[in-house]
């Protein structure tokens, strides 16, 4: 069955992979899955034709036959449960690669967007200088446990996963802060994820949208 999602017209970060709909399309490449996408302009999201897909009025969106979903967490899990690739076939170390896609959007993401808003959209508030230490250090309190579990592994519990593949797309999103210099082996976490050819695809996808 055919596979549509939904991603911005115009991405702001000119397609260089934070926008989310980057780990659908990964997840998709990972199990070979193709994908046709429906890009979608700040105001269309805001239409009732996209908020009957998406609640909030966001990207991205997957559709499938008669199943509409939003939520990268759970298009990424929908796509690991019906594709081989993604999910170990043990259900314990399944279990627990769900719960690393949980941690990472649950746990990981909220103080990486909160730092990401702190330097982007609130550097030009008169109480900027005296927040970000304090959210920049919200984050380090994420990433100094998770480097400790990560020690010298490829990835966070035996071979790659989904969980790996949403821990990645979120410490994505800490690059241009630089915080992730100080943790050497999620940087290199990092590069693996992006050394991905199914990565490479899903960026090279994304990337020619907002170069057209
Ligand atoms: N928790 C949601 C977040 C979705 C989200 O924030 N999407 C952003 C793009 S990366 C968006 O649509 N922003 C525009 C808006 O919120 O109006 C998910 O993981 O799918």
């Amino acid at each position: 069955m055919s596979v549509t999602i939904t991603a911005f017209e115009r991405s702001p970060d000119g397609g260089k992979g934070l926008a989310r709909d980057t780990r659908v399309r990964w997840a998709l490449e990972e199990v070979r899955q193709p994908y046709e996408v429906r890009l979608v302009s700040f105001r269309a999201m805001k239409e009732p034709a996209h908020l009957a897909l998406h609640p909030f009025g966001q990207i991205p969106t997957y559709e499938e036959g008669d199943l509409a979903l939003f939520e990268t967490g759970a298009i990424v899990l929908h796509i690991a449960e019906r594709h081989a690739g993604l999910l170990p076939r043990d259900a314990n170390a399944r279990a627990r690669a769900i719960a690393w896609m949980f941690a990472a959007v649950n746990t990981v993401e909220p103080p990486v967007l909160e730092l990401a808003n702190a330097r982007l959209v609130e550097s030009d508030k008169p109480w900027n200088q005296e927040r970000l230490p304090l959210v920049a250090e919200r984050v380090r309190a994420r990433l100094s446990p998770l480097a400790v579990r990560l020690g010298d592994s490829e990835w966070l519990d035996g071979a790659f996963s989904a969980g790996d593949l949403m821990m990645a797309s979120v410490l994505l999103r800490l690059r241009a802060s630089g915080i992730l210099d100080d943790y050497p082996n999620l940087a290199a976490y990092l590069a693996r994820g992006e050394a991905r050819p199914a990565y490479k695809r899903a960026f090279a996808a994304q990337l020619a949208v907002n170069a057209g």
